[in-house]
């Protein structure tokens, strides 16, 4: 084990510091040889030679490339991440642990490693580029934003990985679409917009039949009196929700906000210029100025991929998590008025907790609407969102109606027979020659299907 020409320098450097862990040489210096034969990057002979060391095994020979497997070589460089955006085939991922030899957490993010000599991530370096394994891809398992992934080959020179597994998911959000969010925090403004309690009811609606654990966040409480702000919170607390009465100009609310977020992957939702992204802007400062890192504004954070990795900018279009401390957080830019399609007239009560703390249950019918029926226990006495639950019921309800009249309409021109108009404007029916319906499907399209179908099956996972 003298030898080590024809690898490069800066592929070793980070590891012969820690040569102390004969494992961790032995994969980055395998992993820089399997490169190099694959004729990845030209050969630099810049080291002659690695100093032995008494702890490296010593059957071992570097120019023994043959019996040392490529990667994923050493535990040491594998990992478990959550992917924080996706464009084309990468992947970027935020590093949250490194794995031991024996495939254990060795380092969690934010705290110190059990083996000092253990290399890491350098400041704004815990962001990797990855791609998906061949096998992920060929079991058709899609990798979504928010996932948390397994992650091997870790190189940390160029800030590179693969990820080889994804993690079950905890929630799937479609709208925006993100996999493992614990908490939404719905943010109006008080002024400029001024406050509205029926959009604000739809959004709510639409959180909580996301099943989604969610804060209302009152923002520019500097614009309205604080007796004004007060007696808004007041009544949104009423409602049965917890409020966190915020400001980016004042400051105010943002120890509240963090603390809700904390650990979190977020999401920030709300009509547009309630102050989303400069709450996320504040809240970004604010966790970057207590870790004693240079404020870096969000927006460039988001925008910019680090000249290191190499890749340009992300569009807005794309979702996108933002690290925020400990968790990361999901703007939504235009996702406005959500539509409730999702939620079907006879579960609308449940996304109350004015009428769960009333007991839907109680009311004399099973099926109670709560619009008066007798014995309903809901319509009176009155409550303040009232008319707004009537007015989304009445909305509901007409949806149902005209997706079922869509479909009626629909099996009717499926039927078997069909009007064909005759001289003197008589009217008869005749039978309908055999519709597509009935058409044999080719073997392409039974295939086409069949890999819809598997493809659906897959991201339900
Ligand atoms: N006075 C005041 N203005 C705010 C506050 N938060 C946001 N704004 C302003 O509101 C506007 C919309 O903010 P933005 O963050 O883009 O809202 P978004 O559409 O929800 O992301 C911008 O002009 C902000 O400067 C606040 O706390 N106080
Ligand atoms: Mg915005």
């Amino acid at each position: 084990m003298q030898s080590v020409a024809g690898l490069r320098c800066t592929a070793l450097r980070p590891f012969i510091a820690s040569s102390r862990q004969p494992a961790l040489l032995l994969a980055c210096v395998s992993r820089a040889w399997g490169r190099e034969r694959a004729g990845l990057h030209r050969a630099t002979p810049t080291i002659a030679a690695l100093k032995p060391s008494s702890e490296f095994p010593a059957d071992y020979h570097i120019g023994q490339t043959s019996s040392v497997p490529l990667a994923p070589l050493c535990p040491l460089l594998a990992g478990t991440g959550q992917v924080m955006a996706a464009q084309a085939n990468y992947l970027r991922v935020r590093l949250e642990e490194l794995e031991d030899a024996a495939g254990e957490v060795a380092w969690r993010a934010g705290q110190a490693p059990q083996d000092p000599g253990m290399p890491l991530p350098g400041p704004g370096e815990d962001t990797l580029l990855c791609t998906a394994r061949g096998l992920l891809k060929k079991m058709q398992t899609r990798v979504m934003v928010g996932d948390r992934v397994h992650l091997s080959g870790i190189d940390w020179t160029s800030l590179r990985g693969s990820v080889d597994g994804v993690h079950p998911r905890s929630s799937v959000l479609h709208e925006p679409r993100v996999a493992n969010v614990s908490r939404l925090l719905l943010v109006f403004s008080l002024a400029a917009p001024p406050f509205d309690p029926g959009p604000a009811t739809r959004y709510l609606v639409a959180g909580e039949a996301a099943g989604l654990d969610l804060s209302v966040v009152l923002n520019k409480a500097d614009l309205v009196e604080a007796a004004e702000a007060q007696a808004l919170v007041d009544e949104v607390t009423s409602w049965g929700y917890n409020v966190i009465l915020a400001s980016t100009e004042t400051g105010v609310g943002l120890a509240e906000m963090a603390d809700a977020m904390a650990g979190h992957t977020a999401v920030l939702a709300g009509p547009s210029g309630g102050g989303k992204s400069s709450l996320i802007n504040a809240l970004a400062r604010r966790a970057t100025s207590a870790a004693g890192v240079d404020p870096t504004p969000v927006e460039q954070a988001v925008g910019e991929v680090s000249p290191r990795i190499g890749r340009g900018r992300h569009t807005t279009r794309n979702v996108t998590l933002l690290p925020l401390g400990a968790g990361a957080v999901v703007d939504t830019p235009g996702f406005n008025q959500p539509g409730l399609e999702g939620v079907p007239p006879d579960r609308l009560a449940s996304f109350f907790p004015e009428i769960r703390a009333r007991g839907e249950r109680a009311c004399a019918f099973a099926n109670c609407r709560h619009l008066g029926e007798p014995g309903c226990r809901v319509a009176q006495p009155p409550w303040a969102r009232y008319q707004h639950y009537v007015a989304l019921l009445e909305e509901r309800v007409a949806a149902e109606r005209e997706e079922a009249a869509r479909a009626v309409g629909k099996k009717a021109r499926q039927g078997t027979t069909r009007v064909k108009a005759r001289a003197g404007g008589r009217r008869v029916l005749e039978a309908k020659l055999e519709s597509k319906t009935h058409r044999r499907t080719s073997r392409r399209s039974r295939h086409q299907q069949l890999a819809e179908l598997a493809e659906e099956g897959m991201e339900e996972v």
